[in-house]
């Protein structure tokens, strides 16, 4: 961390030099979105302060959305995203949406297995109660800032070897003919909650994006039933809007 010796130097309080510094190191990427900042008292060793001017820092930099604090377990780097433009007229996969931004995907799994269908899965899927579907947890990140949230639920015929999606999904359900040709989306506001808060490193009580796509075959057979949670501070969703005929 460059906030060695404080002490030495310059005009202007120091619980204002080391906030500086520590959101230098944040904005330019020497502290990693998601990383724990050293202990209050290390830091304060470390930049020859008092624990009275970390804290004014740190306190000043959770105000601003730069650091968070999670209760027992520390306080953590929040990196600003800059924010992506999701169109909402075109049925896309995320892997394919944010290789035309130049970013790279990956993904943390949360679940991927097979399972009997929870009722609205059943509903929405139109399957039997005893049918088994293919459920898909993960934690989307492109280049390196976790967006996204998604459980896709499909029927296991259509993906019988969950382990297959190994990272696009729709590459998986094109290869079988049934990639989705239309989709309904519902878009609703929430809060963002824990674990959802620290997996995707934003505060508890953040805005989010809570998003159900139902994807159909254009049989007008139900493929894809997937809920997902987007940050707000991460995605702007545009549609083009046209006169009724
Ligand atoms: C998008 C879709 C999601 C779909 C995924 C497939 C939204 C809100 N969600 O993220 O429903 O399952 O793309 O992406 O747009 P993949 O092919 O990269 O796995």
């Amino acid at each position: 961390l460059p906030v060695e010796g404080l002490q030495s130097g310059g005009a202007g309080p120091l619980y204002l030099k080391l906030r500086q510094s520590l959101e230098e190191a944040i904005l330019s990427g020497k502290l990693n979105h998601g990383d724990a900042l050293p202990p209050e008292r290390d830091l304060a060793d470390y930049a020859n302060v008092s624990r009275v001017t970390v804290r004014k820092a740190v306190d000043d930099l959770v105000r601003d959305g730069l650091l968070v604090r999670r209760h027992g377990s520390g306080t953590f780097v929040v990196r600003p995203v800059s924010r992506v433009e999701q169109s909402l007229s075109r049925l896309t996969s995320f892997t394919e949406d944010m290789a035309r931004r130049g970013l790279n995907t990956r993904a943390e799994w949360l679940e991927r297995g097979l399972f009997h269908p929870s009722p609205d899965e059943m509903m929405t899927l139109g399957l039997p109660a005893d049918a088994l579907v293919a459920r898909l947890g993960r934690l989307r990140i492109a280049d390196d800032m976790p967006l996204a949230i998604e459980r896709a639920c499909v029927s296991v015929e259509f993906v019988p070897d969950p382990l297959s999606v190994a990272s696009s999904l729709y590459a998986v359900l094109e290869k079988v003919n049934a990639r989705p040709v239309r989709a309904v989306q519902r878009i609703s506001a929430c809060n963002i909650k824990d674990p959802d808060a620290s997996m995707l490193g934003v505060a508890v009580g953040s805005a989010g994006l809570s998003i159900e796509r139902v994807s159909y075959l254009s049989s007008g057979r139900v493929v894809e039933f997937t809920r997902s949670l987007y940050r707000g501070d991460a995605y702007d969703f545009v549609a083009e809007l046209t006169i009724p005929e």
